[in-house]
């Protein structure tokens, strides 16, 4: 009920128009400017190689935020993000890691988001070690995968991911 303040009477609201305390106490903490592609990678040092990545969802008007964590060295920071990746807003995580690059796989365990694997180019065999390992996923686990170095095709995929 609400105080009419023309008439002085208490008239009936309808159910969906009184006020919610708690749904709008829910709408607040909500960041509208969330990102949407969580771009992860193995160490600093991947940086550079991943930044074409940023640039095409920049491009595209894409919000996105760049993590470092390893799935050797941080696991336990690696499973945390996954598993809030959705409720956080995201939707495409880009992982891009160098050597026995367990980065992609690993999050694709926790997630359920599409993840895109970038196999960077190490100090040995080409970045043959970081493809496969990105790209030989068991069956279930699905990891898309593009070029070795293959950062800005990354972008473009979850681009795309984002718009079909
Ligand atoms: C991977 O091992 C990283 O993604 C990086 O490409 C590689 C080497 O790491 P740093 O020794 O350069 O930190 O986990």
């Amino acid at each position: 009920m609400q105080r009419d303040p023309k008439t002085e009477t208490e008239v009936a609201v309808p159910k969906e128009l009184e006020p919610m305390p708690e749904v709008e106490a829910a709408f607040e903490e909500i960041e509208v400017d969330a990102p949407r592609v969580g771009i992860i990678m193995g160490s600093k040092n991947d940086k550079e190689k991943m930044q074409p990545a940023g640039a095409a969802l920049q491009e595209a008007g894409i919000r996105y935020e760049v993590r470092v964590m390893s799935a050797h060295r941080d696991p336990e920071k690696v499973r945390e993000y996954c598993h809030a990746a959705r409720m956080r807003g995201l939707r495409v995580i880009i992982a891009g890691a160098g050597m026995s690059a367990a980065l992609p796989g690993v999050a694709a365990a926790h997630t359920d988001l599409p993840v895109i694997g970038v196999p960077i180019l190490g100090k040995s065999l080409g970045g043959l070690d970081a493809l496969l390992s990105a790209a030989q996923m068991p069956p279930g686990v699905p990891v898309a995968c593009v070029a070795i170095d293959g950062a800005k095709n990354a972008g473009l995929l979850a681009v795309r991911i984002m718009s079909a």
